[in-house]
């Protein structure tokens, strides 16, 4: 077995919920010592809001950064939009350290680390990477994935040429692939995922990367254990609706035996369940939450009337994205204005608080 030098991950979006955040951030933990690693870095999003709730805080300080500093693993961590701050969070414990535009070793790379960067800012950023790095650190999102909002900051030709591996956070979804650096040469991509669920739709599945020490070696994703989900299919008619009320004991009770079996800790144990069901059907919430009782957590999806559906489907293979279906609904009067106003901001993605400060600006001028 090869031996690995760093582990990586992001998006763990640490705070007070269900649990799910704390025990991936366990074993993050567990893992970084169980494979011997020098240093555990983090890409971004690490805290779920600028603003954080005390218990979430304590628990990355004093559980999580405590146990890396008594095992002797460093911790180099990069911020995503959602924790950015200043300071950064983590700098709370004397253990963390923040690599943003700093070079720091993993394994056989050299690597450099970039906060979020919103567009233009991210260009000359990456201008700006030493000629030394091979291992860009990011928390983007990229063109070439197109992320969880439609509006990318950069792509992965505007990497310089001499960087190899990129590691980025943001895009909640695992893939390790090829693309082109901007010399036109092969370059690792890697996005982890989130390290638990942080919206329903995202994947069931979650991991963290391993970086070999040998550079001939390849990137070993390790999986994570999380809370089990069950994406119930969609009930139309009152027949499937029946059949759900007598089917989802069973379910729930071998989904219960599967975590088990995995160990999983007791606040973790309970499933996600999905319910999409027809607005017609009237009763299906009322008989779904008596049938399941305390044995799961229920999200609902409630499906519109089939003409309000169609506005979802793409128009000639189109990303189906907020600002794509601007064009498609119906907007109070005026109409226009109204439409100007909602791109700006789908636009401006994180910065929409700023648009709408500088569109406010322009009506009071006008
Ligand atoms: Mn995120």
């Amino acid at each position: 077995m090869p031996s690995y030098a760093a582990l990586f991950y992001a998006d763990s979006h640490l705070r007070q919920r269900r649990g799910d955040e704390q025990y991936a951030m366990r074993q993050v933990v567990d893992l970084a010592v169980k494979f011997k690693v020098r240093n555990v870095v983090a890409g971004g999003d690490l805290h779920d809001k600028q603003s954080n709730r005390p218990g979430p805080v304590n628990f990355m300080h004093r559980e999580i950064l405590d146990r890396l500093e008594e095992a002797g693993v460093e911790y180099n961590f990069i911020q995503g939009q959602h924790d950015y701050d200043v300071p950064p969070w983590p700098l709370g414990h004397r253990w963390a350290v923040h690599v943003h535009k700093k070079t720091f070793l993993v394994g056989p790379h050299v690597a450099y680390g970039l906060d979020f960067q919103p567009y233009g800012l991210l260009q000359a950023s990456l201008e700006a990477v030493p000629k030394e790095c091979t291992l860009l650190i990011a928390h983007q999102t990229w063109g070439d994935w197109m992320g969880d909002i439609a509006s990318p900051q950069g792509d992965f030709a505007q990497v310089p040429g001499h960087v190899t591996h990129v590691l980025s956070g943001d895009l909640h979804k695992f893939v390790m692939e090829t693309n082109r650096n901007a010399d036109g040469a092969s370059m690792l991509t890697v996005s982890p995922g989130a390290t638990c669920k942080q919206k329903i739709d995202e994947p069931d599945e979650h991991f963290v990367v391993l970086v070999p020490d040998d550079p001939d070696c390849g990137l070993k994703r390790v999986k994570l254990k999380s809370r089990a989900h069950i994406e119930w299919a969609t009930l139309n008619r009152p027949e499937d609706l029946d059949q759900m009320i007598a089917e989802v004991g069973g379910e729930l009770d071998r989904a219960h035996r599967r975590g088990e079996e995995l160990g999983l800790p007791d606040d973790v144990l309970r499933p996600t369940l999905r319910v999409t069901y027809s607005h017609r059907l009237k009763d299906a919430v009322r008989r779904v939450t008596r049938a399941v009782g305390d044995r799961a957590w229920l999200h609902w999806k409630e499906l519109p009337p089939e003409e309000r559906q169609a506005v979802a489907v793409a128009k000639g293979g189109r990303a189906v994205t907020p600002l794509a279906l601007l064009s498609e609904v119906e907007l109070p009067e005026p109409a226009e204005e109204v439409r100007g106003l909602l791109s700006r901001l789908l636009e401006s993605g994180v910065g929409f608080r700023d648009e709408f400060q500088r569109w406010k600006a322009e009506q009071m001028k006008d």
